[in-house]
């Protein structure tokens, strides 16, 4: 019963999610705190960013796409009526490919601070619709940039680029300085986002940084990431509700941080004094096969017993290895990582064990669950 519950609970939040989607007429109100602004707020790092601008005491403003089945979930559980007084969270249509959309939101918000994590941001995926990937997440930063170049306001920017930049590693670790070569139509968009970014600082003295983040995962990963496509199926596995895992290249190397940690370096980037270009990870590296083994030992299973290799999941281009230095924002942000490896692992075990135990029990209702899907496609 405890399921039906939560799943008619959840149904309901992200109705009532989506019914607080503003007109961008609807949108002035007389404004005391600082206001953000963030694309890519229904994601992983923008559910972690929302939690804690709201924390600081910020009004924050969310763009969303339209899509036909509610996408809320991350961030229900902070929704806000706006029709009550004081309401600090609200969500507007907009997509990063089209301008005049941006361009309206900006006039009707008129943030200090806007945070781009919006992209296409599956890596393998981008080598199966590369040139949408190009428009979302290379061209929907300039779409930005020019947007706030035309309105004229003049907020603190801060663009989501990512250690995919280093692809085919010239050096390790990989700080600043490290020479880009990207492996991935991802990165290759990933590459223009970043260079526009210091293109538009350069030329018109925007305040306007990269943090280049190495991977950084959690209980609210896509599962079709390798972190929690792992933690999904081995909590599964263990219930009895799936038998195999089917897997890529074990031996791709990642530097893997904790999401909560890598939102709070974004905000310090936006609140130094300085626009600056910023390397953040945890400097500890870990194959996919160690994280594989970490999660099954956790469980007290043999993962060799349940872990297949399947071609499907390999890239045209891999990137072998990742490790980054994050000296500079330690240095002059003050930021460093919290959680460990081992941490983050058994957080990510726990939470997908409540879903798993959720799940065994809806089957028992005769319920259809999302997690038999995780299988479809070649991510
Ligand atoms: P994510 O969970 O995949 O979230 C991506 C967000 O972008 C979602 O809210 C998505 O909306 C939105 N989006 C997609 N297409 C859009 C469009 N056309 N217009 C507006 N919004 C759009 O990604 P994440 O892990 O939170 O990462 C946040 C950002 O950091 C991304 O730019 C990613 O590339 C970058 N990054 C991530 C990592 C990492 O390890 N997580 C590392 C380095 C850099 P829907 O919910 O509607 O799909
Ligand atoms: O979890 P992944 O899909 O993440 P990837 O490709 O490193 O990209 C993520 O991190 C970037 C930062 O470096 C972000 F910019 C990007 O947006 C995204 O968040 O794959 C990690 C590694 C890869 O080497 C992949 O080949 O795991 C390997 N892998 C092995 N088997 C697999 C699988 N990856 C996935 N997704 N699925 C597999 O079955």
């Amino acid at each position: 019963m405890l399921s039906k519950t939560s799943a008619l609970l959840k149904s309901t939040f992200s109705r009532r999610a989506q019914a607080s989607v503003l007109k961008y007429n609807q949108l002035s109100e007389p404004q005391m705190a600082k206001t953000a602004l963030i694309s890519g707020i229904t994601g992983q790092d923008g559910s972690f960013l929302t939690e804690l601008l709201l924390e600081k005491g910020y009004d924050v403003y969310g763009i969303i796409r339209r899509s036909s089945s509610f996408n809320t979930d991350r961030i229900d559980h902070l929704y806000q009526d706006p029709h009550e007084k004081g309401t600090r969270l609200r969500l507007v249509y907009g997509d990063l490919n089209d301008s005049s959309s941006l361009n309206m939101i900006l006039r009707q918000v008129q943030p200090d601070e806007i945070y781009n994590l919006g992209a296409q941001s599956h890596v393998r995926v981008s080598f199966d619709i590369p040139e949408y990937t190009g428009e979302v997440t290379g061209l929907g930063t300039v779409r930005f940039l020019e947007a706030i170049r035309e309105t004229g306001i003049r907020p603190r920017f801060y663009q989501a680029s990512s250690s995919e930049l280093y692809g085919k590693v010239a050096e390790t670790p990989q700080t600043e300085t490290t020479p880009f070569h990207p492996r991935s139509p991802y990165a290759c968009a990933k590459a223009y986002a970043y260079y526009i970014t210091v293109n538009y600082r350069e030329s018109y003295g925007m305040f306007a940084s990269n943090g280049i983040l190495f991977n950084h995962e959690s209980e609210r990963r896509g599962e079709t990431f390798v972190s929690r496509k792992i933690t999904r199926a081995a909590t599964r596995i263990k219930l009895g509700l799936q038998k195999k895992l089917y897997m890529g290249n074990l031996d791709a190397r990642r530097d893997w941080g904790y999401a909560r940690d890598y939102v709070e370096a974004m905000w310090m980037m936006l609140n130094a004094d300085e626009a600056d270009d910023y390397v953040i990870a945890t400097g500890e590296t870990h194959a996919v096969r160690e994280f594989i083994e970490k999660t099954f030992g956790y469980l007290d299973l043999d993962w060799q017993e349940y872990v297949e290799i399947d071609p499907r999941y390999f890239r045209p281009a891999e990137v072998d290895l990742l490790l980054g230095d994050a000296s500079k924002a330690r240095r002059q942000l003050g930021w460093e990582p919290k959680v460990s490896f081992e941490q983050l692992v058994k957080l990510m075990v726990d939470y997908d064990m409540g879903l798993a135990n959720q799940e065994a029990e809806a089957r028992a209702l005769n319920h259809k669950s999302a997690a038999t899907r995780a299988g479809w496609g070649s991510i």
